[in-house]
């Protein structure tokens, strides 16, 4: 039977279990990422393990997040993890380097590797043909200690793509579609594996657009097969020789199948609050635009702002629009630079800001009031742009440029103005922006702390009896960013837990953290795909910081499940929906021989304040078990 690509990888990196999907197994991490809003806990986490040098091929540190340097703690973050680099064998990347998505797809990214990751879009690798997995900063941690991680293996989809894009269509439209088609929970639990003689077409970032955003189905990851058009690519980046041709076999077997003709597609725009709220520019109709915002780890490639300089030159920004361009990495700022497609952008009009996640993650760049803000970025999330009544459209690069210039959403297909071809270049590359791990070590580097660095709360080990009160009554695909938002306000305070505890699920109930404090030990009631969106274990260690022991929810999204489990807290899964229904605010709960119960195919909670009991799905592997009754990850690998 053939063999699908993303299971011959993981075959390749299995060190423990058996690749069926379902089961948990072990695979070796050959490159770990992490960024600077999870990275300040990866290191903390790290070093209390206790390890000399990290144990992967390569682990890079990229500070790209919290750039907006308002005070010390953005500035003492960054110098904390360029010493933790240096103590353990990690590659740094100083701030103005770019995103670290784009940065590892241009320098590091090679087919067939495994890459770890603490961030969510850590699978824009997978345009490169690696299987690359976003996962919580512990997990990350874990990997770098001890160069594997532990996954339940998914189901694969086959997305096979037919026929060529039109111009002015592009690959975020195709990814656009896909979370029409599957939704923001479509892809839990699965690969999304892209075939068929439409991929030839798509470039190597084209195919990072689409994998980046596979994020935002839930999926465990995305991949594309290493090509000619691969090989083009690291050609492109001076890196040839890291180029293997990989692809599925003709015959493999998918759990799934969705055919897309890309010449049918038209561009195409996620509306307000959800980036699966898809539908097309025209549908949507032409509504005015206050400001647009280019770049992000989804669409901040040379060939995206090529695209944009050739569609603004010569034009204005129309005067009620404020647009603002954020390029990926500092050798794409270079290269625009250098061959003048910089001075069309500013000619037009444009603010060019730093080469960083920026206005993505509401470090800056906050809309007006009211504002309609288009973005070539992944997530529209309600408040994540930093001024919450915005409503924020998730757009292609092209359909960006051509909006600010007429001040409001427009489709271009039927115009005449025909999209040039971007040249493949060589890009000229520069270290100066790096720093290499050669030559240190843990003794001569000592750890360097700012004041606003604070330890991490642990977790007590699950008692034999757990009461606990519900704190919070919650529906349907709640976010990270709504259980821990992240802006320029609150990002400074990443590496302080229990400051950053007070604003736990600020946007949806304020009274939430004082509540807890006033409750013992507190539960949380989830609808659907429940923590979906970022890789933020902040989700998860805010809330224990408060006192919250269980989460039970109709289902929850993959990440943010691990990183309860990780922290101690019970992800529990409600047996019969209809159990929601029967809860309420300050109900009194209990799991009496909680740790026994981990051995029954169902858990019992009874609810005291209503009198009756309801069964959650006991779904957790012999590990995620082992862990929960030890209080979490650490406490876990401590007590081995
Ligand atoms: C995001 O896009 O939400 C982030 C900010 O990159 C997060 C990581 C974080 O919260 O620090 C992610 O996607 O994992
Ligand atoms: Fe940065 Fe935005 Fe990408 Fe997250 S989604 S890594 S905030 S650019």
């Amino acid at each position: 039977m053939g063999k699908t690509l993303a299971y011959k990888i993981l075959e390749n990196h299995l060190v423990k279990g058996e690749l069926i999907a379902g089961n948990e197994i072990q695979i070796k991490i050959d490159q770990t990422l992490t960024q600077d809003s999870t990275g300040t806990m990866v290191y903390l986490q790290l070093e209390a393990m206790d390890i000399d040098k990290v144990k992967t091929e390569l682990s890079v540190a990229y500070i790209d997040h919290n750039t907006l340097q308002t005070g010390f703690e953005n500035a003492d973050d960054h110098a904390f993890i360029k010493s933790v680099a240096k103590r353990h064998g990690i590659l740094f990347s100083k701030p103005g380097n770019g995103i670290c998505h784009q940065l590892h797809l241009e320098n590091y990214g090679k087919p067939g590797k495994t890459l770890l990751g603490s961030d969510s879009h850590t699978p824009t690798g997978g345009g490169l043909g690696m299987i690359a997995i976003g996962a919580g900063g512990l997990d990350v941690a874990v990997a770098m200690a001890q160069g594997i991680y532990s996954v339940v293996v998914p189901k694969v989809i086959k997305i096979n793509l037919t026929g060529k894009l039109r111009p002015w269509v592009s690959a975020k439209d195709v990814i656009l579609e896909i979370l029409r088609i599957l939704s923001v929970k479509g892809g839990v639990g699965k690969i999304v594996e892209y075939t068929g003689d439409g991929i030839e077409s798509l470039s190597v970032t084209d195919r990072a657009t689409i994998t980046n955003m596979g994020a935002e189905l839930g999926a465990t990851t995305s991949i594309f097969p290493s090509d000619e058009r691969t090989r083009e690519y690291l050609a492109s980046q001076g890196r040839e020789n890291d180029y293997i041709p990989i692809a599925a076999d003709k015959d493999a077997i998918y759990d799934e199948e969705i055919n897309i003709d890309l010449s049918s597609l038209s561009p195409m725009a996620a509306k307000p609050h959800s980036p699966d709220n898809v539908d097309t520019v025209e549908n949507i109709g032409k509504i005015k635009v206050n400001q647009v915002a280019i770049g992000s780890c989804t669409n901040s490639s040379y060939s995206d702002l090529m695209k944009v300089a050739n569609i603004l030159d010569g034009k204005s920004i129309h005067q009620d629009v404020s647009l603002v361009v954020s390029p990926g990495s500092s050798t794409i700022l270079k290269q625009l630079a250098k061959n003048g497609a910089l001075a069309k952008m500013i000619s037009a009009g444009a603010r060019i800001i730093e080469n960083a996640c920026g206005p993505c993650i509401g470090m800056g760049q906050s809309p007006e009031s009211g504002a309609v803000s288009l973005r070539t970025f992944n997530r529209n999330f309600k408040g994540r742009s930093g001024t919450l009544d915005a409503n924020v459209y998730l757009v292609s690069p092209e359909t960006a440029a051509i909006s600010a210039i007429t001040g409001y959403l427009t489709n271009n297909l039927d115009s005449s103005d025909i999209l040039d071809d971007i040249d493949n270049i060589i890009f000229e590359k520069n270290d100066n922006f790096v720093i290499y791990p050669e030559g240190t070590n843990k003794k001569n580097t000592p750890v360097v702390m700012g004041p606003n660095i604070k330890p991490f709360p642990r977790n007590n080990s699950l008692p034999d009896q757990l009461k606990i009160t519900v704190g919070l009554y919650t529906g349907d695909n709640i976010t990270t960013d709504d259980i821990m938002p992240s802006d320029s306000r609150l990002l400074p305070y990443r590496s302080n837990i229990p400051y950053l505890a007070n604003y736990c699920f600020e946007k949806i109930d304020g009274d939430f953290a004082n509540r807890c404090k006033e409750i013992d030990s507190v539960a949380i009631i989830g609808g659907e795909n429940y923590g979906q969106g970022s890789s933020r274990e902040h989700a998860a260690l805010a809330p224990l910081q408060l006192g919250v022991k269980a989460v039970i929810a109709k289902s929850f999204a993959r990440i943010h499940r691990s990183n309860l489990i990780n922290s101690g807290i019970l992800p529990l899964t409600f047996k019969d929906i209809t159990d929601y229904e029967q809860i309420e605010l300050l109900d009194k709960l209990i799991i009496n021989n909680a740790v026994n119960q981990l051995n029954n195919d169902y858990i019992e909670i009874e609810n005291i304040t209503k009198g009756f009991s309801l069964l959650a799905k006991n779904d957790f592997s012999d590990l995620e078990k082992n862990m929960l009754i030890a209080g979490g990850k650490i406490n876990y690998i401590k007590s081995l």
